[in-house]
């Protein structure tokens, strides 16, 4: 195609800074943002996070949506999404943002950041019995890009390591399980749970309080660990609190809620034993995720397959 032709876009994002993604893109391709593009039939591709319902299925001549997150949910809940390929972020930078979460929260946990604190506050001195790394199992549901990259630096920290998913997937020193089978000797394998599943309806509130005490529940610990960085609606946040408070478990680390931003009234903000973060485990950097996108438009216009695309039917 010539230089004059190149497929133009539009960047379709609610609650979400487009200023940079529309730096970036721009400098290639004509961006067209809300809502003058909303009916465009020039638009080729489209950008979006959370993108405004029935929007896209204006757009009669769009060819590609692309996501600017690794999670598609925001898109998918469409009713009206049109029939055409999306392709979602798989990309070192994101992934790295998250292995850097997921250390972070399983390490404070494991070496009892939450009690330490607590201590301090109070000038507290006292050791509490602390087991070691490999005497610890995270069990990470959601084996997939994220999950297993996550695995590596978990198994390189000394910690024993599960991991769960839908297919069969194996990886060196990681016990794999998978399907609904495998997901009882999952939970009944792991102390600290690291959820990086996406929205699906065959995922939506299964970290529930039936699932939590399956979890194990070793002597000395006072309870299992929950880390959730997939998405807020895997969870049923009123079962978390109460898996607390049963003390089936110690504690949680929660990126993600069913309602964002959480509620100012949520319990959530105050519990003693919950870390909250602002679905910030892995930030969409566009000076890192933008040019591979441009790179994927330039290829699908030379007739090269998209990478990185949706299943549509199994929903991620
Ligand atoms: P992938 O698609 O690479 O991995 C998803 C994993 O979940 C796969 O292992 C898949 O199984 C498994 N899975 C899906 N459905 C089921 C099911 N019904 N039962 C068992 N396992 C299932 O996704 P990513 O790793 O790239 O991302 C995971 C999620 O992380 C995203 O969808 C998003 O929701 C969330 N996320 C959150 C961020 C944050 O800031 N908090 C940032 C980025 C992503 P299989 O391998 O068999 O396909
Ligand atoms: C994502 C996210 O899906 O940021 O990438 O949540």
């Amino acid at each position: 195609m010539p230089e004059t032709q190149k497929g133009r876009i539009l960047l379709a994002m609610t609650g979400y800074n487009s200023r940079q993604w529309y730096e970036i893109l721009s400098q290639e391709r004509e961006v067209v943002t809300e809502p003058s593009g909303a009916a465009d039939p020039s638009i080729t591709y489209a950008v979006v996070w959370k993108q405004q319902p029935n929007l896209l299925s204006k757009l009669p001549n769009l060819r590609v949506i692309f996501s600017v997150g690794a999670g598609v949910d925001h898109i998918l809940s469409d009713p009206t999404l049109p029939d055409v390929p999306i392709v979602r972020v798989v990309a070192d930078n994101l992934t790295q943002h998250m292995t850097d979460y997921v250390l972070w929260r399983v390490l404070d946990h494991h070496r009892q950041g939450m009690l330490y604190r607590a201590q301090q506050k109070r000038r507290v001195w006292r050791e509490p019995p602390q087991r070691p790394a490999n005497d610890v199992s995270v069990g990470i549901m959601g084996f997939g890009e994220l999950g297993r990259a996550a695995a590596g630096p978990l198994l390189a920290a000394g910690f024993r390591v599960n991991g769960w998913s839908r297919s069969e997937h194996s990886m060196t020193d990681v016990a794999t399980f998978h399907g609904e089978k495998g997901l009882t000797p999952f939970l009944n394998a792991t102390d600290i749970l690291v959820v990086l599943l996406p929205l699906t309806p065959d995922t939506t509130g299964i970290i529930n309080y039936r699932l939590l005490k399956q979890l194990r529940k070793r002597n000395g610990l006072g309870g299992a660990v929950l880390i959730n960085a997939g998405r807020g609606k895997l969870q049923k946040d009123a079962d978390i609190i109460k898996a607390l408070d049963d003390g089936i478990l110690k504690e949680a680390s929660l990126d993600v809620f069913e309602v964002e931003p959480l509620p100012k009234t949520s319990p959530l903000w105050n519990h003693p034993r919950v870390f909250v973060t602002p679905h910030s485990g892995a930030t969409s950097d566009a000076t890192y995720l933008a040019p591979p996108m441009l790179e994927q438009m330039d290829a699908f216009e030379r007739g090269e397959k998209l990478k990185n695309l949706v299943d549509r039917k199994a929903g991620y």
